[in-house]
Parts: C-alpha cells; structure tokens; sequence
C-alpha cells in the first residue's frame, strides 16, 4: 500500500491532545495560532524585495541591534495572531524591551510565550534561510505576568519549536515528548507531519562556529577547535567539516537532521557579554529540542535547561547537538576551571 498520506498538525494536535492526554486545550490552540503566523511570516519572507520589506527599519531592538523590516513585521503578527485568544497570560520577544500583557479587552490564559521572532536577520537581505524560534512556559498563578513570571529556568518548559524559512518552510516541535517536523505544503496552506521522533547522531564529524572570533575565545575553546582542526594528524584522529550560516535556526535544523555540535562561546571581546545568543528564546528552546531527540545542550559549564534567569534578554554561551562532542568540550571547559 501506498505511504499513508502525512497527517496535519491540527490531526496531530487533536491526537496529542484527545488520545494522548500530553496537551490540553489552550495549549493544542496556542501551537495552532502560533504555526498559523508562522505562515504568515514564510509569506512575508518569501516575497523577498516584491514584498517591499527588506532592509532596516530604521529603529534599535533592546539589544542595540538595527531592526529590519521583517524583525518589526513578524513580531507584529505574533502578536497580533496571540493575543486575542485566551490561551495566553503575556508574551515576551526579543524586539520589545518588555513583556506585552494580553489587552484587557480580550480572556487571559495560562500560558506564557516568548520568542524571537526572526532570528538570523543578519541573512534577510541575502536570500539565506531565517527562521522564527519559540518557547512555552506556564504563567506562575500567583505573580502578574510582567518579566519575572518569564524568569523560569528551560525545564519548565511545556513545548519548544522553531520555524525554519529555506527552500521549504518545515515547522520543528517538541510537547516533551519527542521532536517532530511539519512541512508547509503551499497549495493547502496546511503542515504536515514529514518526520517523527528526530534524533541526533551521538557521535558527529561537523562543527558549527564563527572562527573569525578566535583570538576572543578561551583555552579550553581553543583546545576544543584545534584538535578538530588538526583533524586525522591530531589527537581526534580522523577529519571534521565546518559549516555556520549565521542563522541559529539553520544550523540546529542542520544538526537536528544530520547530526553536528553548534557553538557560540563566550569570549574576551566583550567580557560583559557572557556569549551572542540570549537565553529565553534562542537557547532554551532550542536545548529542549536537541535534548528531546537525544542531543546536549550546555553553556561550557551547565546543562542550559537547569540555568535559572535572571533577566529577560540575558546572553547565555551555547554548546548544542551531538551528545558525545557537547560532553567533551564541556569536559574541557570544566577541567580548565578546576
Ligand atoms: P555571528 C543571528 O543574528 C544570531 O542571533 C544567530 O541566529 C546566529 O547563530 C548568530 O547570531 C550569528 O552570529 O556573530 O556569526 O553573526
């Protein structure tokens, strides 16, 4: 018999939901609406210059970083798609210096949803893949939901997806219970289910990194990436590749789909800045992905899903993927600190 015809993310949802008890209402709904401006997003990104949205939009981010025209715009319609529908306490981007409260107009929900909403701008006006990264935590009942009910640590998580916009825009998600992968199909505007249960390969020979930040880095990092480099003549004995988009959501689907460790260190150039990437939505739930489908995910030191917030853009270093290279430089890295 043919394959089956691959299920829809709402079949798959209602499933989770009805058959397996893992997700309730307000949380099937919450995935739904934020998949649903997912498409809006590929929409807008895929209309490139016709879509009269690239370039800057003249504005900063709370990080100091120049905003484009489509960092402004997605996180318009995340906001605009969520807010409404009473799943949600508040919600938190990396483009707002603050938590957005649910208008009092509209129910509020249980949940809390924090996310960039297109990370990897730096490739938007080069036609390389971005992607759209999101985290779910529940609202503690007895705190307004301003920042310090976002500050919980990665394993509070409920669910965790990103949206990669490449040559098909694929939609990876975690409840908890494994990694799926969901495929736009244009023509139905639907996603369907393409990849159940995804792991990553233990063991890997490619490794993800800006090495032009080499100087900044320190001794165990630059340990780490000269054994990789002396390949087959050094002490790791056989060869490793190097691939770095620059966009985070393209290299974690990279490793998620073939396996690979994604660094970005803390380094000396701003001692200030523990690491680039922030904590709350590129790291937390990317490590809950890579965790689920067998990965590690680490800042050098601790496991990132047990780091405990202290601010809502804090910077966190990123050690991801195969288990077996996470746990050797992390090795590194704690040895040097003994
Ligand atoms: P660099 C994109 O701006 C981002 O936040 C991540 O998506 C990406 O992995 C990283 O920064 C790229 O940083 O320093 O190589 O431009």
């Amino acid at each position: 018999m043919a394959d089956a015809k691959p299920i829809s993310l709402t079949r798959f949802l209602l499933e989770q939901q009805r058959d397996q008890g893992r997700i309730n209402a307000d949380l099937r709904l919450l995935i739904e609406v934020v998949a649903r401006a997912c498409k809006r997003i590929s929409i807008a990104v895929g209309k490139g210059a016709l879509g009269g949205v690239l370039g800057n939009a003249g504005t900063d981010n709370v990080q100091g970083e120049a905003q484009k025209k489509l960092d402004v715009l997605s996180n318009e319609i995340l906001l605009e798609a969520n807010e409404w529908g009473g799943h949600l306490a508040a919600l938190a981007s990396e483009e707002m210096d603050d938590p957005h409260p649910i208008p009092h107009r509209y129910p509020k929900g249980e949940y809390l949803l924090v996310f960039d909403p297109l990370d990897g701008s730096s490739n938007i006006d080069v036609n390389i893949s971005v992607g759209t990264i999101f985290s779910v935590l529940r609202c503690p009942a007895d705190i307004e939901p301003g920042e310090q009910a976002f500050l919980q640590a990665g394993t509070r998580q409920v669910a965790a997806g990103y949206a990669v916009y490449g040559s098909s825009t694929v939609l990876v998600l975690t409840l908890g219970d494994g990694v799926h992968a969901f495929t736009l199909d244009r023509e139905q505007g639907t996603f369907l289910l393409t990849q159940s249960d995804m792991r990553i390969p233990e063991q890997t020979s490619e490794f993800a990194i800006n090495m032009s930040n080499l100087r900044h880095w320190e001794p165990p990092m630059r340990q780490y990436i000269e054994e990789l480099l002396a390949g087959r003549t050094g002490v790791r004995e056989r060869d490793f590749n190097m691939r770095w988009v620059a966009s985070m959501v393209a290299d974690v689907h990279r490793i998620l789909t073939r396996g690979g460790i994604f660094i970005y260190p803390r380094d000396m150039k701003d001692p200030d800045k523990p690491g680039k990437l922030r904590l709350m939505y590129e790291a937390n739930p990317m490590a809950m992905i890579v965790e689920q489908a067998g990965g590690a995910a680490t800042d050098g030191r601790l496991r990132i899903l047990d780091i405990q917030p202290e601010k809502l853009h804090e910077r966190v270093a990123v050690f991801l993927g195969s288990k077996d290279e996470v746990e050797r430089v992390t090795r590194y890295h704690r040895e040097a600190a003994t």
